[in-house]
């Protein structure tokens, strides 16, 4: 069975760099595979993917060599189990934002006697290349588990949540944390309040072995980051590096915009 380098990196307290897949299909995860990133994160959080769409996706990383991971849409024990048996490497669960919620997601992650997850599925076992019975043997120390911290309730219960058994990385989404800050949505913001929470993450998940992990928007940003201590990078997304490469062209060529463009 193949062995999940990004949980092994991370363990050992390297870092480890990846981009999101936010467009619904699985040939431009298919290319994205061939980049570099140690992984991709299918995301179901925010766009129009849906389960189908997401196992092809996971296939064609795994068969590249990236870890695929996937952003559930909630943190519920459906849509954890869904992802996972059908060849997700790691879940990344968003707005956890009490010790019960990590909880949950920890145990909706593994198979007893760690977690209540349900035995099933065909796609898991082929993506880690072995047969079920070893997946199922080996998936609870191979299968990655990133918690979002997004909101400050999170930010405030995260010494709390980090007491939780099992937690690989937390991530931040500078986004909605911003919004929960009562602040204008983006990756960096120069709020005091936002740079304290960001510390806070780092300086708690050090504390308890666990990675921490924040989305950037570009290169710069990533290596930034990294110098403070994340570990668990997210660059953008692919719809993001297709839109920013594309305006920069038609800038360039003098063509009209209708309007600034998405980063992620
Ligand atoms: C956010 O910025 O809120 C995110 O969820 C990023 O992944
Ligand atoms: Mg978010």
């Amino acid at each position: 069975m193949r062995r999940n380098h990004v949980r092994e990196k991370l363990r050992r307290g390297e870092t480890s760099i990846g981009t999101w897949l936010s467009l619904p299909d699985s040939t431009a995860a298919r290319l994205m595979a061939r980049v570099g990133f140690d992984w991709l994160t299918v995301d179901l959080e925010h766009s129009a993917t849906n389960f189908e769409t997401a196992a092809a996706s996971f296939a064609q990383i795994a068969l590249e060599g990236p870890a695929p991971l996937a952003r559930v849409p909630w943190n519920t024990g459906e849509n954890i189990k869904r992802v996972l048996d059908n060849g997700a490497w790691g879940v990344i669960v968003p707005m956890v934002n009490s010790r019960a919620a990590a909880e949950s997601a920890v145990q909706d992650s593994r198979y007893a006697p760690l977690g209540v997850r349900s035995v099933g599925g065909q796609l898991h076992a082929p993506n880690f290349d072995t047969d079920p019975g070893t997946y199922y043997q080996r998936a609870n120390d191979e299968i990655l588990v990133v918690l979002m911290a997004e909101h400050v309730k999170s930010i405030e219960a995260l010494e709390d949540i980090a007491k939780v058994p099992g937690i690989d990385a937390f991530f931040i989404g500078p986004n909605d944390l911003c919004s929960s800050m009562g602040l204008k949505p983006g990756f960096d913001s120069d709020d005091p309040g936002f740079q304290r929470a960001l510390r806070h993450v780092v300086d708690t998940a050090r504390k308890h072995g666990i990675a921490p992990g924040i989305h950037v928007a570009d290169a710069a940003m990533a290596q930034r980051r990294i110098a403070e201590g994340f570990r668990f990078i997210a660059v953008a997304s692919e719809a993001g590096f297709m839109l920013a490469k594309a305006s920069e062209t038609a800038k360039t060529l003098e063509l009209k915009a209708k309007g600034p463009v998405a980063r992620y």
